[in-house]
């Protein structure tokens, strides 16, 4: 949008251009050719509602496979691009995600980064994220985190391939300039420290150790990593029994940091929810850019104007503010993630229901 310069000499407007042409490499620019861009009355966003399909994204990553080792790539990993953020390696502007292969026998070695990473569960049994030395055993559908700066290495003892989607803060993080990232020296995974299980016992039913004892043993700020299916299905079925679903939300459930009472971790917020069969959402848009995953069911979903068919193992894209509306044909059960809790902490969240 160019500024209101109706009431210019044209004389002036010819001056201004030679103004522009002097000022620029001096790294000098009119606020006024460009405000209405970049203070924009609501949110304009370069990401659009792309789809992916699990069984084709699976195809070349078991071609992957054959071709190069976890070992090798360090993390052998198939990156969804936004069609509308080309070159960047990110699905929102903010947000990154990925299908992570763990071949049977194979380690992807152990390293901290600045950058905090969810994991969740497209495929197999049994293989397992070493956090801090501590496996988390996966299952199909499990959540699991590795918080910032905290040490993890992936193996996969079974005799199947795992694979799950990896959900990362990567574009925020280098948005700040803030990455950092070091490899464990000397061996490919952390020395075991506690067996599978522990810090899931400790801190993830509503209990922690005493705070100061010697088995409070976990990062204060962040002591859980794991949130297994069997535990977010039944809580999800058991609520969908018990009340009519949210006209916007269905039914939804939030994964929490226990020590906090809010988000999973710092950049990322993360849910399930259920749309039950023949439910539709009432029209809600939100500033945070939102990645799911559709675990179970088919329907549909309508993105500003693009409808998506939605069926079990699809991954889509809502950008920020664009309104969505979702139809359940079959019961539909959805993963989803964001950015939200950024925005919330920065105050810059906002959302609008109809
Ligand atoms: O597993 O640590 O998809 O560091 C991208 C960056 C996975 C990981 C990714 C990572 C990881």
């Amino acid at each position: 949008m160019k500024p209101n310069t109706a009431e210019l000499q044209p004389d002036n407007q010819a001056l201004l251009e030679e103004l522009y042409a002097e000022m620029a490499p001096k790294g000098l620019l009119p606020l006024w050719e460009a405000l209405a861009n970049l203070v924009t009355k609501t949110p304009k966003t370069p990401v659009v509602s792309a789809k992916w399909k699990y069984g084709d994204i699976r195809t070349h990553l078991m071609r992957a496979g054959e071709l190069i080792s976890a070992k090798q790539a360090e993390r052998r990993v198939l990156v969804l691009e936004n069609p509308g953020l080309q070159g960047t390696h990110a699905i929102t502007s903010t947000l990154y995600a990925g299908l992570q292969l763990i071949l049977p026998g194979e380690v992807a070695p152990c390293h901290r980064h600045a950058q905090s990473a969810l994991r969740f569960v497209m495929e197999g049994s049994g293989a397992f994220t070493a956090i801090d030395g501590e496996k988390a055993m996966m299952e199909k559908y499990d959540l699991v985190l590795t918080p910032n700066w905290q040490w993890h290495d992936h193996g996969n003892t079974t005799d199947d391939p795992m694979i799950w989607l990896d959900g990362l803060d990567i574009p925020l993080v280098n948005h700040f300039d803030t990455s950092f990232a070091e490899t464990l020296s000397g061996t490919d995974a952390h020395p075991e420290s506690m067996p599978p299980g522990d810090t899931l016992s400790r801190y993830g039913k509503n209990l922690r150790p005493i705070r100061g004892s010697q088995s409070d043993r976990r990062p204060k700020h962040m002591p859980l990593f794991h949130y297994p299916y069997k535990q977010w299905h039944s809580s999800l079925t058991d609520l969908s029994n018990s009340e009519a679903p949210d006209p916007h939300f269905g039914y939804a459930l939030e994964f929490i940091n226990p020590s906090t009472g809010g988000a999973i971790m710092p950049t990322i917020s993360a849910h399930v929810r259920l749309l039950p069969k023949g439910f539709e959402t009432a029209e809600r848009r939100s500033t945070d850019g939102s990645v799911y995953v559709v675990l179970e069911g088919s329907g549909s979903a309508m993105i500003g104007d693009v409808e998506h068919m939605l069926e079990e193992g699809d991954f889509f894209v809502v950008p920020s503010w664009h309104p969505v509306q979702i139809k359940a044909d079959q019961d539909l059960t959805l993963f989803g993630y964001s950015d939200r809790t950024s925005q919330e902490k920065l105050n810059l969240f906002r959302d609008l229901k109809s």
